[in-house]
């Protein structure tokens, strides 16, 4: 879209009509960083008009810095339903992460949980339309279910779930791995509401020879082509059949946000986020594992056995991720606080595992020479991420690190440095870390 023609519907109007095109035209134009990053000078156009009035002198603006004046309004120019605290990582398809500072609440907030977007999400949505059908080899019958009919038919449930991107924590791969440079932010746990896939399952009727479930979602893909599925994963039969595997419309009491999938979606806490199916409109029951969009060659895989660092995998040699592995993220202090000598330093954070639960999480201050036990808070239900916290005393004054380390109920927990390196930068849960200075009373 020309920037005359925004003049003329206006952003603000545009954004209450048609945020997501609001949103590709002001972040598409802002280029690959957040906006506290980098505008390429083709942006300064569209940036007058977004501030209202004719940036004067536009030509001395200096690259990497944003207008003041834009970083004031963030009601204006946040994406949809979501907090301008978190960190844009890619524009097309929208990609945002979590500070770990800003994940300290029991349960991520709406506008807090990240975003991780392979395509574009559908437009003009209408809950009272929305279906979903169940088809594949293995139902008994093909069948459709509105919304209203699954809030209605079924007992619904809530449960607080924990989901994290296969991907978070690729940054520190090295060699690097492609793809969306997460750091540590791609998690959050919410209080999920919906139905239990089994009991939908069982309505439907399945055949005993149902191997895998597969999910479709409403959006479109980067390519503009119509007929290109953006990602089609699933889970193995016996996870979709777990009590706390959901068709949930609701997160944290609230309509799912757009970008998270509204007005439908999976959730299967404790498997990779890219099972959990958004804007779902279709669930394929096969007799063997799925092969959809993302399901085949490297994507969401690990080597079967560990590799080198910068080994070429072949494709057979590959297996699908499954249980996520444990992990834990210190969201209190922010890294790098400074406190006085003689001082206690409160720390908490949340720890998660894909199996069960965590039974136990340790705080070090000499780089893991010795470990002490922080308190743990029990999970409100399997795959809930835990709270955690502990009041820690330094020595001396100087430059420390807090680390923690989680461990599970099946006796795994995390390792100090990277684990083993993976061609796409899967399943990093090393040890989080923060930097605290202690000075001097
Ligand atoms: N339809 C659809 N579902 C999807 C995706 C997507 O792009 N389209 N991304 C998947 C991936 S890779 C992740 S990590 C999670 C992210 O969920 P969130 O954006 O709600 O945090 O959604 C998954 N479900
Ligand atoms: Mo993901």
């Amino acid at each position: 879209m020309k920037p005359e023609k925004i003049k003329k519907i206006g952003l603000h109007e545009l954004y209450k009509k048609d945020p997501i095109k609001a949103d590709q035209l002001l972040w598409g134009r802002i280029g690959k960083s957040n906006r506290r990053g980098f505008i390429r000078k083709s942006a300064l156009a569209a940036m007058s008009i977004a501030l209202g009035t004719k940036m004067v002198f536009a030509d001395h603006f200096p690259l990497g810095m944003i207008p003041a004046g834009l970083a004031q309004s963030d009601e204006d120019f946040n994406l949809p339903g979501k907090s301008s605290q978190l960190i844009i990582l890619n524009d097309k398809p929208i990609n945002a992460e979590t500070p770990a500072d800003l994940l300290d609440d029991p349960l991520t907030p709406n506008e807090l949980f990240f975003v991780r977007n392979n395509g574009l999400p559908p437009r003009d949505i209408d809950p009272e339309k929305w279906i979903l059908r169940f088809e594949g080899e293995s139902v008994r019958k093909k069948r459709t279910y509105s919304l209203k009919e699954l809030k209605s038919r079924f007992k619904q449930y809530t449960y607080n779930l924990t989901l994290e991107c296969g991907g978070n924590g690729r940054k520190e791969f090295n060699p690097p791995a492609k793809g969306n440079q997460w750091s540590t932010g791609a998690v959050g746990c919410a209080a999920w509401t919906g139905v239990r896939l089994k009991d939908v399952l069982q309505d439907v009727g399945i055949k005993n020879n149902a191997v895998y479930v597969g999910y479709y979602g409403a959006d479109t893909h980067i390519s503009g082509k119509a007929d290109k599925v953006v990602i089609s994963r699933g889970v193995p039969i016996a996870k979709a059949m777990e009590e706390e595997s959901l068709i949930a419309w609701s997160m944290n009491g609230k309509d799912l946000p757009l970008l998270n999938g509204y007005p439908l979606r999976l959730v299967f806490g404790g498997y990779p986020a890219s099972c959990s199916g958004k804007w779902l409109n279709k669930i394929v029951v096969r007799n063997r594992v799925h092969d959809g969009a993302k399901m085949l060659g490297q994507s969401y895989r690990i080597p079967c056995k560990p590799v080198a660092p910068g080994t070429k995998v072949e494709d057979q040699d590959m297996c699908i991720i499954e249980e996520m592995p444990t992990k834990s993220l210190i969201t209190f202090p922010k890294t790098g606080a400074t406190i006085k000598l003689g001082q206690q330093l409160p720390i908490k954070g949340k720890a998660w595992t894909g199996t069960e639960q965590i039974t136990s999480v340790s705080y070090s201050i000499d780089f893991g020479m010795t470990w002490f036990p922080c308190e743990l808070e029990e999970a409100k239900n399997r795959y809930a991420w835990q709270s955690f916290g502990a009041k820690v005393q330094f020595p001396e004054e100087g430059y420390y690190e807090v680390w923690a380390k989680a461990t599970d109920s099946n006796g795994k927990d995390q390792p100090m440095l990277l684990p083993g390196w993976n061609p796409r930068g899967y399943l990093n849960n090393a040890c989080h870390r923060i930097a605290i200075k202690v000075q001097k009373r």
